[in-house]
């Protein structure tokens, strides 16, 4: 006689009203602030600044733009409008030197056991980046495939705490904004999801990210219904 054990009912699962995971890339997804801050301290030297790892917490979710304001700022020193793209250019291609080094080990913990959670449940997946360079990190880290939608600093002409490249991500996947949840480690980011009217999962401390809905350390055992549960 076959004897089968009942197994044990199945947890009820955490009933979502979301539909979409928005992530930003820079500190969610990948830990790019580290060569950002070697290619920025890099031209600053050139040009006689001194620049630390807590001035780099300024351009954390800053364009690329913004961000040589905030570096030209500690001078403080003005740039003509040619000295101002070239310095521009040449920040970038020191940092596209070390981006083009990075692979998947880059990912940071949990992020890929995590994505591949969301989709297994059906629920969309965007990236909102500021970042110019993200098809490309991506494309390096191999999880280009793992996004439905990819809005990037490229893609959008207002930057983060303007809601436009959530809101396009979100248009991008089909889904309205109430629906839809934003992964962001800078406080610019969690302004732009909450004017999106999106829920927003801070991905880092209550003291720069107090303003999201919950807070995370991280993607490292965390559980998508637990999580979901604390959006309800
Ligand atoms: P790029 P995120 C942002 O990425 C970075 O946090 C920020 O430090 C950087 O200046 C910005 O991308 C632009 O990056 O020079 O590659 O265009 O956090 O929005 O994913
Ligand atoms: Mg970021």
């Amino acid at each position: 006689m076959l004897h089968i054990r009942p197994t044990a009912p199945t947890e009820p699962t955490a009933r979502t009203m979301i539909d979409c995971c928005i992530f930003d890339l820079d500190g969610v997804i990948v830990d790019t602030a580290k060569y950002h801050f070697l290619a920025w301290k890099r031209l600053a030297a050139e040009l006689g600044i001194n620049f630390t790892e807590t001035d780099n917490e300024r351009l954390k979710g800053v364009s690329r733009v913004e961000s040589l304001k905030i570096v030209l700022s500690l001078g403080p020193i003005t740039l003509s409008p040619a000295d101002f793209d070239a310095a521009l250019a040449r920040k970038n291609g020191w940092y596209l030197d070390y981006i083009n080094q990075i692979g998947p080990e880059e990912i940071l913990p949990g992020v890929a056991v995590f994505l591949a959670a969301v989709r297994a449940r059906g629920i969309k997946t965007a990236l909102g980046s500021a970042s110019k360079n993200a098809r490309l990190i991506l494309e390096r880290i191999d999880l280009l495939d793992e996004f439905d939608a990819i809005i990037d600093g490229n893609a959008v002409s207002n930057a983060k705490p303007d809601p436009e490249v959530f809101l396009r991500a979100a248009q991008a996947c089909g889904i309205v904004p109430a629906r839809c949840v934003v992964f962001e480690d800078a406080a610019a980011g969690v302004e732009a999801a909450l004017n999106a009217r999106m829920k927003c999962v801070g991905v880092g401390s209550a003291d720069v990210l107090g303003r999201a809905h919950t807070l995370i350390p991280g993607f490292a055992g965390l559980g998508l219904d637990a999580l979901l549960a604390r959006l309800a």
